[in-house]
């Protein structure tokens, strides 16, 4: 059988050791189709329900492998569909491929059905972009994409017309100056180290220094015994932004779990009171909790240069890669002999853990969402792999304590809803052997629940916990407590899960009980395929940050008097949490003590309101 233009690609992409590749098929790449079927005891076709999820779950694999993830969708509405992702992996530094079918090559630009010039919709996205031209033009264009994706954690697209995608290879007329054979599969990469004299300087930054702070985030994924190693030496707490959160463990003696708003209070404090900074791999974009400017002396590591500097004033930048840097750092490095800093915050973060478990074993129904998110702290396996979602899922997976082995991740910067069930489809595929557990929201499970049944068409065993609490959770809060406004627009019907799960043909479980919670979650986690745990929560438990602001406070008061229909349940809530929580030192009870006072005073006072 003639070899195509689809052919070539697909072979090229084995070559660069790409093993599966995520999407659904249509008119516009059935050529691309064609040659997946012929090669796929070597490449393996993830066929995903939604492109979006295609995309996300490539995108996860890059993120969580460093290789290529590669995603392909049918001409314009399934490329358009597949944005989402891809804009995820951008901004997230992933390097992901999208190869889309595009309409016939003669037919481009006249209103020809799914004529879309997808190579000028993704010019923003992807960083390496082009429309293949026929079969001589495949491997040079191949080459470059994955080079350039990989090269610069970015993404890269190539669009493939419907009539080139089945050209014979041959069949074209190869200009004379695309001489056949003259790309190759060469691509260094070496992990750059900043000059001597720099890191030099940078440890110079530190001496003298009585309360060093490290923040770190994704970029330093893979260095953090180098990373545990330079906490040590300086005496310096590691602050981990969400997409750092598997960068050292959460039981590590040396890290106090995540900063920001859904961080702990140990991480606002050690920000509030550092003397000195060291940022590694970090764009968290939250500066209301680094240091004021001028506060602490700074260095940023960094392996894109134009980051230094973007968040924080720095003293010194360093460019490189984050483990090969560090580890070129640390005999620099003054040993700080004085530990109060480091010991003072060891001793927060252990009262900090008293109030997850605090939080995360009571029983007053309707259950706790912590109580899930505790519970599954406990149970997930030494090599589990998490991934989370968007909204006040993400404050509860945010503070379960990650073990040392166990990996996570999510849309970070994007911070895209319903990634968590493609990131986990994602995982699942690169780490066959391994846990995986998607963690995720009922608003984002019902965007994305035509992909349950991908973990059974595909053989995925994936665990999806999808904490129910008919509503959009986090934009209930966002809208009383930033901007002092009632709820309005966040309710969601409800969905029984259970029985969407059932429909797709993988088992569902309701959890509703916080005194069976862990045995049940234990017994869904056993199962050998995919499995589905619906857990029922308080809609009304509020994702409290580390500290409550007095114009938080004021916000809710003033949204609660303005005729916010949960006002009462909201009220007792709170005041019967800032009871629960009054003994801990690293709760926001001060101030969710007072919260409460100006609540139950807004409540009786409502009728004075709008
Ligand atoms: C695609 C997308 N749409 C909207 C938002 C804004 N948003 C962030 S969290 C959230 C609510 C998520 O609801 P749910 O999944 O039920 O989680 P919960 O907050 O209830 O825990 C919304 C609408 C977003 N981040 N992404
Ligand atoms: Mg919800």
């Amino acid at each position: 059988m003639a070899r195509t233009a689809s052919d070539v690609l697909v072979e090229r992409l084995i070559d660069w050791g790409v093993e599966a590749v995520f999407g659904l098929p249509g008119d516009g790449i059935n050529g691309f189709m064609e040659a997946l079927r012929k090669a796929k005891d070597r490449v393996r076709l993830v066929h995903t329900r939604h492109e979006e999820a295609a995309a996300l779950a490539a995108c996860a694999y890059a993120k969580f492998t460093g290789r290529l993830g590669v995603c392909f969708s049918t001409a314009a509405p399934g490329a358009i569909h597949l944005l989402n992702g891809l804009y995820d992996a951008k901004i997230d530094q992933a390097p992901v491929l999208a190869i889309t079918g595009m309409t016939y090559h003669d037919l481009i630009g006249t209103h020809y059905l799914q004529d879309l010039n997808q190579d000028y919709l993704f010019q923003d996205v992807a960083l390496f972009n082009q429309r293949i031209m026929g079969p001589a033009h495949v491997e040079n264009a191949a080459d470059l994409a994955c080079r350039t994706a990989l090269s610069h954690r970015a993404v890269a697209h190539l669009a493939f017309p419907i009539d080139y995608q089945v050209a014979e290879v041959g069949a074209d007329r190869r200009s004379k100056r695309n001489i056949e054979g003259h790309t190759s599969l060469s691509y260094s990469f070496e992990p750059r180290t900043p000059p001597q004299d720099q890191l030099a300087r940078a440890a110079s930054v530190f001496a003298g220094k009585e309360r060093i702070a490290i923040l770190a985030g994704a970029g330093a994924r893979g260095a953090g015994s180098e990373l545990e190693e330079v906490a040590d030496r300086l005496a310096a707490p590691i602050a981990k932004a969400m997409l750092g959160k598997e960068v050292v463990p959460d039981d590590s003696p040396f890290t106090t779990g995540s900063i920001g708003i859904v961080g702990t209070r140990p991480s606002s404090e050690v920000m509030k009171s550092c003397d000195a900074l060291l940022i590694v791999g970090s764009s968290f974009p939250y500066t209301e909790y680094l240091p004021e400017p001028g506060q602490a002396a700074a260095v940023q590591l960094d392996d894109r240069p134009e980051r230094i500097g973007l968040r924080y004033p720095v003293e010194v930048g360093l460019v490189g890669d984050a483990k090969a840097t560090l580890k070129a750092l640390v005999p620099l490095l003054p040993r700080s002999v004085d530990r109060t800093f480091l010991e003072r915050t060891q001793q927060q973060m252990a009262d900090w853990w008293k109030l997850v478990e605090a939080r995360g074993t009571r029983v007053d129904t309707p259950m706790k969402p912590q109580v899930v998110a505790w519970n599954l702290s406990q149970l997930l396996e030494p090599d589990a792999i998490l991934t989370g979602d968007s909204g006040t899922v993400t404050t509860w997976a945010g503070r379960m304590k990650l073990r040392r082995g166990q990996r996570f991740s999510f849309s970070g910067t994007l911070c895209s809803m319903a990634a968590g069930l493609p990131y986990a489809i994602g995982a699942q595929v690169a780490y066959p052997g391994r846990q995986v557990v998607a963690f995720t929201g009922d608003g984002s499970a019902s965007m994305m629940m035509g992909d349950f049944a991908t973990l059974v068409q595909e053989q995925l065993p994936v665990k999806v916990i999808v904490i129910k609490n008919n509503s959009l959770g986090l934009i209930r809060w966002e809208q009383m407590v930033f901007l002092g406004n009632p709820e309005h627009g966040i309710e969601l019907s409800p969905i029984d899960f259970v029985k969407v799960a059932e429909g797709c043909g993988l088992p569902g479980l309701r959890i509703d009980d916080p005194r069976t919670c862990r045995d049940q979650l234990e017994s869904a986690l056993r199962a050998e395929g995919p499995a589905l745990i619906e857990a029922v929560v308080d809609p009304y438990e509020p994702p409290l940050p580390p500290t409550i602001t007095a114009e938080q406070a004021t916000h809710l008061a003033e949204a609660l008097a303005r005729g916010e229909p949960n006002a009462t349940r909201i009220g007792l809530t709170m005041t019967r949490n800032a009871w629960h929580e009054s003994a801990f030192a690293t709760a926001p009870s001060g101030a969710a003590k007072r919260t409460a006072k100006r609540v139950r005073e807004s409540i009786e006072g409502k009728g004075r309101g709008e």
